[in-house]
């Protein structure tokens, strides 16, 4: 693709990233690099060679945690609209920098141009939400049970947060977690994906360049490194109070278990296993753009991808039809190539995994209706698959990171819902449906166990405005909007006597 090839020297030029062998560590600006191991960027598009980059040493990774921790020592003590201020002027330069960040995504991680674009929004939008709640982080006020007596809770900086992200979302997921911590006071210190460490010194540099300007230069850190060298040292790290990982279900339970052993906070964003139930009454034509792209759309590589649909047997034939003929009608193609709906797979590994799960499936009964197989051009990608199931498959209890959907069918409502809830993972649901009673049986306390539970929408897709999470081997985290705020920052309850006395509480007398 000689086109892609032009663009790609002007994307990475543009975002300042153009050097030969990048550093994996940033303390602000780079660290020398001092390790041999430098790893590649591969466009899965094409399978060609972005950028290499080389990792952080433990030296590093203690140079760059201990100058975010210097500066947040005093970014504590900056009032939080005066830190909101800061922010607003990232998002001006996320907003400067879109159409080349986004491009940068699809290269690196095969997004289509307008998914890549979508997410650069999304990174746009949490920085536009955390200046507002900057002049928020509301604590309340309590009525004490003793005369002359004031009682409130405010909400304080809480420290250094870390925070893991994985390839599929290699910007906004971190701003989710970046933008709120600023505003809340706290430093960051990143470790990116290996798959995608060039959108994360590119966004880095980004940061940096705003807070270099106000002389809070590091209070963003970067150590790109395997997780021997970084990431157990990080998990381990008593200086990071709140670690925030996005990742796997095996990788979020070692996590957890670590950083709960030092008394840390996790906030974990794990697999999902996520499902659709279109009821005989619902809108069939939203019901087919919704399923389409939370199945085919990222190439199934949302943690909130749909994975399973559960149709009414009354519709279920025709529906699945027409299901199978708009897959045929899916272009993929190079990710930045006008008209392409799906890209590539992040790599090889990720085809492998597709093609297991597929043969494991019909081992177990499932009816491969279209799709199925790798595509043989540059690049990773594979058919988007649709595959038939009588009774639930025993492999729809994992998350396969591909376009692989599972169709069942349903007669009672209730059934569907057990049956959609019936797996280890509790991300995000959805139920196309007009019927209200229907709705509202989804969305009770006895209906969707999961985070985020939709109607007439799919499941993937959320705005940042919501808290965003979800239950069970998801991690049970919730980050971006609503009140997520509050894990980036420590509670303390205020009592204060303004009267003459000393009264106890609950009556207890001690006097002397
Ligand atoms: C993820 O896949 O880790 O709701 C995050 C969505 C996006 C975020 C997905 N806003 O699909």
């Amino acid at each position: 693709m000689s086109d892609s090839a032009v663009s790609v020297a002007s994307v990475l030029s543009s975002l300042g990233i153009a050097d030969s062998v990048l550093s994996g560590a940033w303390a602000g600006p780079a660290l020398d690099g001092a390790s041999d191991d430098v790893v590649e960027s591969i466009n899965p598009g094409d399978g060609s060679v972005l950028g290499r980059v080389r990792l952080a040493t433990p030296e590093q990774y203690e140079a760059v945690v201990s100058r975010a921790q210097a500066q947040f020592e005093r970014w504590r003590t900056i009032p939080a609209p005066k830190r909101g201020e800061i922010v607003r002027q990232m998002a001006e330069k996320f907003r400067e920098h879109k159409a080349a960040l986004g491009a940068l995504v699809s290269l690196e991680v095969g997004k289509i141009a307008s998914e890549g674009a979508g997410e650069v929004q999304e990174t746009i939008d949490i920085a536009d939400f955390a200046v507002g709640l900057s002049r928020q982080l509301y604590g309340l006020s309590m009525h004490s049970e003793r005369p002359g007596h004031r009682m409130y809770e405010q909400w304080h900086p809480l420290g250094l947060v870390s925070v893991i992200t994985a390839f599929n979302f290699p910007n906004a997921v971190w701003a989710w977690n970046a933008m709120l911590a600023c505003v809340c006071g706290d430093g960051v210190v990143w470790k990116p994906s290996l798959k995608a460490p060039l959108v994360a010194i590119a966004t880095h540099r980004i940061c940096e360049d705003v807070l270099a300007a106000h002389g809070f230069s590091g209070l963003f850190g970067l150590v790109i490194g395997r997780d021997a060298a970084v990431g157990e040292r990080m998990i381990r790290d008593a200086r990071f109070p709140l670690v925030s990982a996005t990742g796997s279900t095996r990788m979020g339970r070692h996590v957890g278990a670590v950083v709960a052993e030092r008394f840390g906070r996790s906030l974990l964003e794990l697999g999902g296993n996520n499902a659709i139930i279109v009821t005989p009454d619902a809108d069939l034509g939203l019901a087919l753009r919704g399923i389409a792209f939370g199945a085919v759309g990222t190439a199934g590589q949302r943690c909130t991808s749909t994975r399973r649909i559960y149709l009414h047997e009354s519709i279920a034939a025709a529906f699945t039809e027409r299901l199978v003929k708009a897959y045929g009608q899916v272009r993929i193609g190079h990710p930045l190539e006008a008209g392409t709906l799906m890209g590539p797979l992040i790599d090889d590994d990720a085809v492998r995994m597709y093609s297991e799960a597929i043969t494991t499936a019909v081992s177990q009964g499932g009816r491969v209706l279209c799709g199925g197989k790798r595509i043989e051009r540059a690049g990773s990608y594979v058919e988007p698959t649709i595959i038939a199931m009588d009774s639930d498959l025993p492999i729809v209890q994992h998350e396969t990171f591909a376009p692989i959907l599972y169709v069942g069918t349903y007669t009672d409502l209730s059934d569907a819902i057990r049956r959609q809830n019936d797996v280890p993972q509790g991300l995000s649901s959805s139920i196309f449906t007009t019927n209200f009673q229907s709705a509202e049986q989804f969305l009770g306390s006895a209906g969707s166990d999961c985070g985020i539970a939709n109607v007439n929408i799919g499941t993937s897709g959320a705005e940042i405005g919501g808290a965003f999470g979800g239950e069970k081997e998801t991690g049970g985290g919730r980050e971006a909007g609503s009140d997520s705020w509050k894990a980036y920052m420590r509670r303390q309850t205020c009592t204060l006597n303004y009267s003459k006395e000393l009264p106890l509480a609950q009556g207890v007398n001690f006097d002397f």
